[in-house]
């Protein structure tokens, strides 16, 4: 596990259905119905009430589908976090479709609704990089401005929810640490980032 910013941020590898976070996000599609990947590996270790679930929301709210980009709540079926947050990510399409927007906006209402249920600690997996397709670096740039935005903007207080980044394999844990590295120290202003991630300001001027 390594520590991005104290208390707030977090990276390790690893299959994100194992770990012991209250809320577990999954890189679902819009059908809520299942899939290959986080979605499949969620599915599967929950068991069957979380497609129940799934379906309910489907009939009550979501009939052509849970939209890209937004966020909704099931319980964690036979796992011992309390929900599972299910979101949809873009399907990469070279970039002039809103890809990074929708994938901001992935991680944005993530977050908003895993504080609102009230989780004290939330795992993502990371969204849309796999059979999605989005390039690893601009969606570990955009899940970073998403989290510096959500740390900052909405939840300053003092009930703080940790973020739990799980990649499936170390290489992606360290393209994202990379790009974590390289963001403007501005973005993370006031907050307590681990120095072994934080770029020398001589860094930036050439
Ligand atoms: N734990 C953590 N990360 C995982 C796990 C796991 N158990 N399994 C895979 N990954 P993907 P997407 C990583 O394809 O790109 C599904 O069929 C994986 O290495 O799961 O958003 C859905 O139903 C990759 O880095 O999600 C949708 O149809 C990341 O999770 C579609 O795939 C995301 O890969 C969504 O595609």
């Amino acid at each position: 596990m390594n520590e991005l910013i104290e208390n707030r941020l977090y990276t390790t590898t690893g299959d994100l259905t194992e770990m012991p976070f209250d809320i577990l996000v999954n890189a679902a599609n819009s059908s809520l119905l299942g899939g290959m990947g986080v979605d499949g590996a969620i599915h599967k270790a929950g068991g069957p009430q979380i497609l129940a679930e799934c379906r309910a929301i489907r009939k009550s709210k979501f009939p052509a589908g849970l939209p890209a980009g937004e966020a909704v709540e099931t319980t964690a079926g036979s796992m011992p976090a309390d929900y599972v947050i299910h979101t949809v990510g873009p399907v990469w399409n070279g970039g002039n479709e809103k890809e990074k927007a929708i994938l901001y906006s992935a991680y944005m209402n993530s977050l908003l609704l895993g504080k609102n249920l009230g989780g004290k600690s939330i795992g993502f997996p990371s969204i849309s990089t796999g059979a999605y397709g989005f390039p690893k670096k601009l969606a570990a740039e955009t899940a970073c401005r998403a989290i510096f935005d959500f740390i900052t903007k909405h939840d300053s207080g003092n009930a703080l929810m940790k973020i739990f980044l799980v990649f499936f394999h170390t290489k992606d844990e360290q393209i994202f640490q990379q790009v974590f590295t390289g963001m403007s120290m501005s973005d993370v202003s006031g907050l307590r980032v681990n120095s072994e991630f934080f770029r020398l300001e001589s860094e930036f001027s050439d």
